[in-house]
């Protein structure tokens, strides 16, 4: 018995996929034009496919879970539940129009046409705010449709924002934020569950630890409560005493995030030699 799991085959989301399931200390080689590829040390077997595709399979029971963008599995239109968000693939589903374009509320898309490769989320968004627009279906490269005279506003996924701006056109509406995310299948059997379980459970600890710095520093000892107040830590620090009894260096993890905002503080609390090293994984 196996995990099926749908990665991309070849996109955005690729490479990503392929590090996040290498740090889950799962050796695969990369697919190659393979269809399916069976992972060496782990009872998983990855398929690789169009994104658009993956929703839909994961919904019939084709494969088990996949890694796909809620973008794609929102235009799908089935029925999938998402069991974690894995912070890569960040993008948006943004209204954009002409730069000349004077734009004040979502009533100004009326009777105007809006090319899109998301026909069903843009439909679903004027409806739900009582426009009604000539929705435009395109499969790709909507940006420059505007300029060809296709239409006068575009729905697409952006992110940098830098291919809007090279096409003479402003962001006004954002409509959905999107990242890469886990999904499963309602048809999943009882086995391939469990072996769901022991993957989400190594990618949450892969996931955790990118933001979680182990760090280590030296104190005069009379200075640890000050600087143990602003380390908040997952525990307690640890405290490994040096050979001249009046100071100590002082381990703890923290979330990176927070100790950036702290450090200053902590060297005027008295703390000197800090180590920040990366984490692999954080097993909660
Ligand atoms: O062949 P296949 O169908 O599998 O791939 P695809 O061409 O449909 O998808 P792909 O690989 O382009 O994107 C896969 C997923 O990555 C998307 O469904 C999103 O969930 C996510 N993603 C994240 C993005 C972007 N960022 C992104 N920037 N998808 C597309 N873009 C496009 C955007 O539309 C724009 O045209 O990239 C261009 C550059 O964006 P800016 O704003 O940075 O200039
Ligand atoms: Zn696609």
């Amino acid at each position: 018995m196996s995990l099926r799991i749908a990665i991309q085959k070849s996109g955005r989301l690729t490479d990503s996929s392929y590090t996040l399931i290498a740090e889950c200390g799962i050796e695969v080689e990369r697919a190659n034009g393979k269809l399916k590829i069976p992972a060496y040390n782990f009872p998983m077997e990855l398929m690789s496919l169009r994104d658009d595709d993956i929703p839909k399979y994961v919904a019939d029971g084709v494969v088990d879970a996949g890694i796909v963008g809620e973008n794609t599995i929102q235009e799908s239109g089935v029925e999938v539940t998402v069991i974690r968000k894995l912070g890569f693939g960040r993008c948006r589903l943004s209204l954009a129009v002409p730069k000349d374009f004077s734009y004040t509320t979502v009533q100004d898309f009326s009777n105007k046409r809006i090319a899109t490769s998301y026909p069903l989320i843009l439909s679903r968004y004027l409806k739900d705010n009582g426009v009604k627009a000539l929705i435009h279906e395109i499969s790709g490269s909507a940006e420059i449709a505007p300029g060809m005279g296709l239409s006068e506003a575009i729905f697409d996924v952006v992110s940098s924002g830098s291919t809007l701006q090279s096409n003479g056109l402003q962001e006004v509406e954002t409509v959905l934020k999107s990242e890469a995310v886990l999904i499963v299948s309602p048809k999943i059997e009882k086995d391939a569950e469990e072996i769901l379980c022991q993957l989400d459970f190594r990618i949450a600890a892969v996931l955790r630890a990118r933001h979680t710095k182990y760090i280590t520093l030296n104190a005069p000892r009379d200075r640890v409560p000050a600087i143990v107040s602003l380390l908040p830590g997952l525990k307690s620090p640890s405290l490994v005493p040096h050979a001249d009894d009046s100071w100590v260096s002082l381990h703890t993890v923290v979330d990176e995030d927070n100790f950036w905002g702290i450090i200053e503080k902590l060297k005027e609390a008295g703390a000197s030699g800090i180590l920040v090293m990366p984490i692999e994984k954080v097993v909660a």
